[in-house]
């Protein structure tokens, strides 16, 4: 993993919508606003102090004040003065750094996507998301960092075009560009008469940032001919350090087992809550690190949950969606259908 941002807690997941999905379960009254649940979206989302401070001031103007909510009142009175205190802190800390291309996270998690000049970097991500960066026959096209939505399945993978790492030139900041990602993905021209200099390079340059190595090997504009050839003898080489994937970002050959490759390179799980009576909502699931609990999954869903779970009934296709008990300890596993009992 490349290492966190300072300010604020890591954010995977994808956030669930509005709805009150944890009512069933009797933790928090039924009889919240509109207004309160588009606040509590707006905070579930909120990637910076100042925009957790916002949502939770809408949450709190828009909270009924009757004695079934004077928890919820207390809680969100806490979670704003965490806010404030985090704000002021990422302030000062802010005053003295320069300033740097930084995208902020979005989605499931956010992948670099590093190379030489002219790999087609900015033609995969056009290939991929809606975001439309420039691309052209000529190197250094990209000046500065963009970022687009790639999906995959029920989760969107956030990919950052970035400037060439290259031993011509380099903007200052590429370091701490590539730093917030997840992870990067290093997408070669097998066809380039330098790519193995260049991959080299690649390496000793991130050894240096002290960022980790890729953890995918792209090798792309394999519609052209001898390209096939040429990403075997650098999978030869390398293949046995980084999994690798063989696309056109051209003619799309190869992008979905890209994407798919992507997902697996970020280690999540996703999980799918259910209130008890109720069929699993599907549609958006929850999203967090392998090797998390239905404990964290259940503190995922609702803070009270974390407290309150006595236990959880898991629904899932190996099992015959037959809502076996599961204890707070229990492995989440990708695809999973969780309703938990307080
Ligand atoms: N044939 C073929 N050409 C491609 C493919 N992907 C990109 N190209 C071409 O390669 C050239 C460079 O593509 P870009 O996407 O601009 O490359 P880049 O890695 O973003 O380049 P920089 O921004 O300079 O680092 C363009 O002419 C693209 O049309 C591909 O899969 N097949
Ligand atoms: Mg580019």
């Amino acid at each position: 993993m490349l290492a966190a941002p300072k300010a604020g807690k890591r954010r995977l997941a994808l956030q669930p919508a509005p709805q009150a999905r944890y009512y069933a379960c009797g933790a928090v009254p039924a009889n919240l606003t509109p207004d309160y649940l588009s606040a509590e979206q707006a905070y579930r989302h909120a990637q910076t102090p100042q925009e957790k401070i916002a949502a939770l001031e809408r949450m709190y103007a828009a909270l009924p004040k009757h004695k079934g909510t004077e928890k919820m009142q207390a809680d969100i009175k806490r979670r704003l003065s965490e806010a404030r205190r985090e704000s002021q802190r990422s302030h000062k800390a802010g005053a003295h750094a320069a300033p740097v291309y930084l995208i902020k996270r979005e989605g499931a998690g956010q992948i670099a996507l590093l190379g030489p000049p002219n790999s087609g970097k900015s033609q995969l991500v056009r290939a991929l998301t809606r975001a439309l960066p420039e691309v052209a026959d000529y190197p250094f096209t990209t000046r500065i960092p963009l970022a687009g939505m790639m999906p995959f399945e029920d989760v969107q993978i956030q990919l950052v075009d970035l400037p060439p790492i290259s031993q011509e030139f380099m903007p200052p900041w590429m370091a701490q560009a590539v730093r917030p990602a997840h992870l990067s993905a290093l997408v070669i021209d097998p066809n380039d008469a330098g790519v193995l200099g260049d991959f080299e390079f690649i390496l000793r340059t991130l050894e240096e940032w002290h960022v980790p190595s890729p953890a995918l090997l792209v090798g792309n504009k394999l519609d052209l001919p001898g390209a096939g050839e040429n990403f075997q003898a650098v999978r030869d080489l390398y293949g046995g350090r980084f999994p690798c994937c063989a696309v056109s970002a051209v003619t799309g050959a190869g992008l979905a087992e890209f994407a798919r490759a992507s997902f697996a390179a970020l280690h999540l799980v996703r999980f799918y809550s259910k209130a008890p009576g109720k069929p699993p909502d599907l549609e958006v699931p929850y999203v967090l690190k392998r090797g998390s609990t239905v404990g964290d999954a259940a503190a995922h869903v609702h803070r009270d949950f974390a407290q309150h779970l006595k236990y959880a009934r898991l629904f899932r296709k190996s099992h015959g969606h037959d809502g076996l008990m599961v204890e707070r300890t229990r492995l989440v596993e990708d695809g999973d259908i969780l309703e938990f009992h307080v």
